[in-house]
């Protein structure tokens, strides 16, 4: 098949879903095509399969805002037209899902019909969608959708009950790919050997709940000789540093910035922190529990379907420091116990398989494709 992958090209889990999802389908002899404003972060392979195409938006004195939306569908018309794609999959709705359903109907005029897939990442629906400003363009452009599909149950529950839909959605859950890795990185450049290894990787954005982060490692290191590593960037990043300096926890701390791929330093951490307010799947924890990393995180959204409580690691409700610390320190004061919680993070990571949801995307293409 050929198909057209619309996406955000930053570290954002969309993205890097996009781009994972795109790389496995070429090397399954798929055609793919990525269109985006700029060439995705996380693609790093070589493949003869594997095109890019550039949306760009001219700057013009008359434009305060550049008309990305626009120049996204007329890029679209030009790519579907050219390559002759079978199909477009859109990650995140806005605007990509109104784009490619304009696109749709201009290149209808001409006799052309091309199906698009609509997945929906998370903020889509539950931050920026529930916008009331932005609800009736999501709303139409998903019910116009040939298919649509979101990365966990909670975020299908979610979408149905935040928008009017008469669309059917099916749920694909994000992915990992589970194979034996060897990593290079010396873990003593972060902790001594009698250290632990805390880690966190996110936007920094408040949905993140960052700060709390900070504060359940100043809690768990009372109690258990232990490091933070946090990797990312984003706006919420000097407020936490000032909350380092206010707990005293910097010298304990590493803010190592944005890395390409995050789990060469997850392999050396011994738990994952996700003390998110909302999280429609929580792909940094699947990646941190497929290297083994038990997950001290909050039951929000669709993180429980990923971070099974009491067994790939526990979950709290939304700001409560005090029982994340707990159960950080549960996890981490007993050997024992640790390996068995690093065991199952590693088996439930399992049922996240790239290769079986790459399919139920190849199931739906054909569907749409007809
Ligand atoms: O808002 C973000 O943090 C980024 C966003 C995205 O679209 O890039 O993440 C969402 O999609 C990820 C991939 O499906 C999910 O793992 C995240 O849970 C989700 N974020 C939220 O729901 C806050």
């Amino acid at each position: 098949m050929k198909i057209g992958i619309v996406l955000y090209p930053t570290y954002g889990g969309s993205g890097v879903v996009a781009t994972e999802l795109g790389k496995a389908l070429a090397e399954k002899g798929h055609q793919i095509h990525f269109i985006s404003y700029s060439f995705p972060v996380r693609l790093d392979v070589h493949n003869s399969n594997i095109f890019y195409h550039e949306v760009r938006v001219n700057s013009y004195p008359l434009f305060k805002y550049p008309p990305y939306e626009s120049a996204l569908t007329s890029k679209l018309v030009d790519v579907i037209r050219f390559e002759k794609l079978d199909v477009l999959h859109l990650h995140y709705a806005i605007p990509h899902a109104s784009a490619a359903h304009m696109a749709q109907q201009i290149l209808k005029e001409e006799g052309i019909h091309i199906p698009f897939i609509t997945t929906l990442h998370g903020t889509d629906i539950t931050l920026v969608g529930r916008d009331p400003f932005f609800k009736p363009i999501i709303t139409y452009s998903i019910n116009q959708s040939d298919a649509v599909t979101t990365v966990s149950q909670s975020l299908k529950d979610d979408t149905y009950k935040y928008f009017n839909i008469k669309n059917g959605i099916d749920v694909i859950p994000n992915f990992i790919c589970i194979k034996d890795m060897k990593f290079s990185i010396d873990r003593k450049k972060y902790a001594k050997d009698d250290e632990l290894i805390l880690c966190h990787v996110s936007n920094f954005r408040k949905v993140k709940r960052v700060q709390d982060v900070i504060k359940i490692f100043a809690k768990v290191r009372e109690k258990i000789n232990c490091k933070l590593i946090l990797v990312g960037d984003g706006p919420e990043r000097d407020n936490m540093e000032i909350l380092c300096r206010e707990l005293g926890t910097c010298k304990d701390t590493s803010f190592i910035g944005t890395v390409n791929n995050t789990t060469e330093i997850l392999s050396i951490a011994d738990l994952f922190l996700l003390p998110s307010e909302t999280e429609s799947f929580g792909l940094a924890a699947l990646e941190a529990m497929a290297v083994g990393v038990p997950v001290v995180s909050t039951n929000t959204g669709g993180i429980p379907e990923v971070n099974e409580h009491n067994f790939s690691g526990m979950t709290s409700n939304v700001g409560d420091v005090d029982d994340m610390a707990k159960n950080a320190i549960h996890i981490l004061e007993d050997k024992e116990r640790h390996e068995t919680f690093s065991k199952n993070a590693l088996k439930k990571a399992a049922e996240f398989d790239l290769n079986e949801v790459v399919e139920q995307y190849v199931t739906l293409y054909k569907k749409v494709i007809k």
